[in-house]
């Protein structure tokens, strides 16, 4: 296994040891490549533990994640109220704020971490910043209903500070990416000064008519999970 997977194995298995209890009966399961040794650490609890859990999916990978471990699926509409949600990010900065949404899910990721007592994110090293936008090239994630998208990235171009919106684009252009509900995805890279207090922007962002969900998950996680290349795990609280 590469450093970064076994990065990623170790800041997983941490966390599940760590906040996944056998009263945690209803769990919520990000996506992304860091979920699968989550899904795997739970796995290892054992039958008896998990014949009485439920473990809600943020879309389809997290989905078959599940099936496939034998797990039992449950519904956010049946169960709103969720124990501990385990989820990636695509950067953490120093206050527990993210971004994510890399992989179009975070309409759902968001759902599942504001339903959870508990939201816990897990990552490889180099997820960990001090301020969003440091890693990542692509920008913010905001999901957006496909009659508005060209009305908000003129916003975001114009009034919200970000030049270089773009729409997503599927694999060779072959038209927008679509999200599990039937949006499009826009792209928004913003200057430092927006990232120092996230909260700000992804109000702002919220307000304009058509979008759906930013991809700034601010002031939602308890704790996050760093996997390091030496074998350590970094954990911020
Ligand atoms: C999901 O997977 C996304 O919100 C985020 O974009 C990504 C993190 O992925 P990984 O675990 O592959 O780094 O949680």
């Amino acid at each position: 296994m590469d450093l970064i997977e076994e990065s990623k194995r170790l800041a997983a298995y941490t966390a599940v040891d760590q906040h996944v209890k056998p009263e945690h009966k209803i769990i919520g399961v990000g996506s992304g490549s860091t979920v699968p040794y989550v899904v795997d650490r739970i796995f290892q609890q054992g039958k008896e533990v998990n014949k009485g859990r439920v473990f809600i999916p943020t879309g389809f990978q997290s989905r078959q994640l599940i099936v496939s471990a034998g797990l039992s699926l449950g519904d956010v509409d049946e169960y709103p109220a969720i124990d501990i949600t385990i989820d990636g990010a695509d950067e953490v900065d120093h206050q527990l704020n993210c971004v994510k949404g890399g992989g179009a899910c975070h309409l759902r990721e968001k759902v599942l971490a504001e339903a959870a007592h508990t939201f816990v994110l897990v990552a490889d090293y180099r997820k960990n910043v001090q301020y969003l936008g440091t890693n990542f090239l692509s920008g913010v994630p905001i999901e957006v209903v496909p009659f508005a998208y060209a009305k908000v990235l003129n916003n975001l171009h114009h009034s919200l500070g970000s030049p270089k919106a773009t729409l997503r684009m599927a694999v060779k252009k072959a038209g927008p990416v679509v999200t599990d509900n039937g949006n499009f995805v826009i792209d928004a890279p913003f200057e430092r000064e927006h990232m120092i207090d996230p909260q700000i922007i992804m109000s702002k962002i919220k307000m304009l008519t058509g979008v759906v969900e930013v991809g700034l998950f601010c002031g939602m996680a308890k704790a996050a999970y760093f996997g390091n290349e030496d074998g350590t795990v970094t954990i911020r609280w």
